[in-house]
This record gives structure tokens, sequence and C-alpha cells, in this order.
């Protein structure tokens, strides 16, 4: 396997990890990966994930370090800051957050004592756990207090989210969603916050990518905090960053060092460095645009074979199909395609009426497609491909068409080397 320069070692002296490994690596190449939230990293990004970097620990930020030796800890995180930066015009950026959780974490904890009311979205209606779940820190340490999407059209009504703000008066209203296919508009939360006097965070970790190719709105402007993980549509190693005002800077930096973290994830930071300077790059807004453009391809294919989708489509890179009509739920959904080879998760709709480990619809991304090279004539097949098995999702010997189909379509998309 040539994936990793110390992955031909781990072979000789780990067999177990290492056959893990090559599965997962095989599983990756030869199924087609429609969960949302992930992306295959490219080998430079894997290269530096598993370098000699995560060797170092490295208290402190840039030139002010707890350790000695940090003078290339000092230029891998240099460079993050700077690409992150250029990528999306912020004032200041953190890049030490260890994943998406810590990084809501710390954009709370800068601006919020315990007690303090946060004003999130529903997790049922496309929300993140972080935005105030009783089961999370930040439903556990704040007074979380929710809105959801409207009844009628299934997206935000900013009316209704502005009465519930003028209710509760938050300390902290968070945007920015995990299951959520619409634009959001980001200036009209601003005015809200505004005229409750609360703090703006933007947690845009699903479409970071997307706003770094001007394919969707750009909170910076508008937001005090915008946290995003590095590893869904930025294509980076797992981890986050938070970007804020240069006047919440010092906050900021002490919410996750020491507040929230200790030594920083350096092999990471330098991942994270790589994968922000191909967001830079001139190709890379070509795929991000192709992203939303197979989004909506797919979800007008499955509406075609009588799906119907949540909200009526997409903007984005997700769509949020409901099954119910087919009879299934979620969670047999995601079995049934699971079986074709065809990978999705179970997913809430907004009021649905069952738990979220069943579930009344399956979630699904086009951005690792995407990025295999894959487009609107390959998007038609994938969405016959959805239809086909969820139409007879007892019969094996469509699931077993159906994913040979799926490993010729992942043959012509080639993705690692193995
Ligand atoms: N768990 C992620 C997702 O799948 O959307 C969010 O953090």
């Amino acid at each position: 396997m040539k994936h990793g320069p110390y992955v031909d070692t781990l072979s000789q002296v780990d067999p177990e990890v290492y056959e893990a490994i090559r599965k997962e690596t095989i599983r990756q190449n030869t199924t087609l990966q429609l969960i949302a939230s992930e992306s295959p990293s490219s080998l430079a990004v894997l290269a530096a994930s598993g370098s000699v970097m995560t060797n170092k620990y490295a208290e402190g930020y840039p030139h002010k370090r707890y350790y000695g030796g940090c003078e290339y800890m000092d230029t891998v995180e240099d460079l993050a800051i700077e690409r992150a930066k250029k990528i999306f015009g912020c004032e200041h950026v953190n890049v030490q957050p260890h994943s998406g959780s810590q990084a809501n974490a710390a954009a709370y904890m800068a601006v919020m004592k315990p007690g303090d009311t946060l004003l999130g979205m529903d997790l049922s209606h496309g929300g993140h756990l972080t935005h105030g779940h009783p089961l999370s820190f930040s439903g556990i340490l704040y007074k979380a207090t929710h809105y959801t999407v409207s009844p009628k059209t299934e997206t935000l009504d900013m009316a209704e989210v502005a009465a519930k703000a003028r209710e509760v008066k938050p300390k902290v209203i968070v945007t920015g969603y995990s299951a959520y296919p619409r634009t959001i508009d980001f200036k009209a939360f601003r005015e809200v916050a505004d005229e409750v006097g609360a703090y703006l965070v933007a947690d845009i970790a699903h479409i970071a990518g997307l706003v770094a190719a001007g394919a969707h709105p750009s909170p910076v402007p508008y937001a005090d905090f915008v946290t995003t993980t590095t590893h869904k549509t930025l294509r980076g190693p797992r981890g986050a960053i938070v970007m804020c005002k240069e006047a919440h800077a010092k906050a900021l930096d002490k919410a996750v060092f020491p507040g929230l973290q200790g030594g920083p994830f350096m092999h990471l930071i330098a991942a994270k460095a790589v994968a922000f300077n191909e967001a830079l790059q001139p190709e890379w807004k070509k795929t991000q645009n192709q992203v939303v453009v197979n989004a909506k391809k797919l979800c007008g294919t499955l509406s075609s074979r009588g799906f119907r989708m949540v909200s009526g489509g997409t903007d984005n890179h997700l769509m949020l199909v409901d099954v119910t009509g087919k009879k299934l739920t979620g969670k047999e959904a995601e079995a049934a395609l699971g079986a074709a080879g065809i990978t999705v998760n179970k997913n809430t709709i907004p009021f649905d009426k069952n738990p979220p480990f069943v579930a009344s619809g399956v979630r699904i991304g086009t951005p690792s497609v995407s990025y295999r090279g894959m487009k609107e004539a390959e998007m038609d097949l994938i969405g016959g491909f959805i239809a086909d098995v969820l139409e007879q999702p007892a019969n094996a010997e469509v699931a077993g068409h159906v994913k040979k189909d799926v490993l010729d379509l992942c043959g012509r998309f080639p993705l690692y080397p193995l």
C-alpha cells in the first residue's frame, strides 16, 4: 500500500492493524460514500497526519510555547493560520481545536458563563449535539433553548427565530447545521443577534468547503465566531478551527488553551496547513461547485423516482430523503443501501415520529463522490441505484446487481492506490 510513508512498516510490525487499514482502503475505493460529513483526504494530507509531528508537545501558541524544540511546530502552525485567514478572510483564527465539539465549546467559553442562555437549532431539525442537546456539555453547562424549522416549509423562518430569541434572550445564538439542505441567511441571523444583544456563533462544519469556494455565502462578515471541522468539505484531517473578530481573539485563544485542551495535535495542524493550501488552488472552486451541482442532480433523480425530499430540494451538498413514503424507516433504508455498496446514514427528519436510532429519513451527501471526479451523469446513475434498492429493499438479487454496478462505477473513478 502506498498511501502513507509509514504504512509499509506497519504491515510488518502490526499485521492486524495493517490489515484493517488495507480493508478500509478497499472499502472506500470500491463503495459509494454518501455520508454528507465525510470526504477523502489527499495523500499529502494523509502523509502529514501520519508524520513525526505527532511526537511533539507544543503547548502554547506559535513563538510562545511552553516547550523547547518547537521551531518546526511554529512553521506549520503559522502556515495553517496564514492559509486559513486567506481562505476565509477572517481577522483571527485558532487552528488548535481537536474537534468540532471542542471548537464550539471554545467559542461558547470565550463569551459565556455556565448558566447563560444558548439558542440553537433542535438536533432533530438539523442542529448538532453541541448546539444545546441535554446530553452534551452545551446542554449541561448552559441553559439551552431551541428553534426549529417551520412545519410548513421545513426551512428556517427567520421571523420565528427572531420571536424565539426575543422570548429567551440568549447570550449566544448558534447557526450552522448538520442536516439542513438549504442556504443559511447569516445576515438575518446577525440582525436577530443584534436585536436581542446576543453573540452569533456560526458552525459551518458541513459547508466550510463550499464557503471557501463561494458556493455558499460566508458568515465571516456577520458572526462573532465561526467554527468548523476540517475533515468534511474542507477535505483535511480530523480536527477543527475557530475564527473570530480580533476583539475576541484573546478570549478565544485562552478558551482553547489552557481552557479546554493541553498539547495541540501538531501532526493534524500540519495536515490542516496542507489541506488549506489545497483549498487555495484554482481547481478547488470548480470541485466545490460541482458538489452542489451534483447534489441538485441527485435530488432531482430521486424526486423523479417518487422520493419526498425534506424542504423540497437542496441548495448545498446534502439532501434529506423522507423514506416513509416507501414504507421504510431510515434504519432499514441505511441497511438496504449498505448491502448494495452505498453508504448513507439514517437521519431524523423535522417533526419525526421515529426515535433517532430508527429515524424516518436518510441523509445523502455528494462531497465524497464529487471529489472522486463524478459529475451529473454519475449522479443520475447513483440516484437510480438508490431508488432500485429502496423500492425492493428485501430483494437480494437487486442488491447484488446494484453492488456490481457500484463496483464498476467506483472502478472508473479511482480513489487511493493499493
Ligand atoms: N457527526 C457529524 C455529522 O455527521 O454531521 C457532525 O459533527
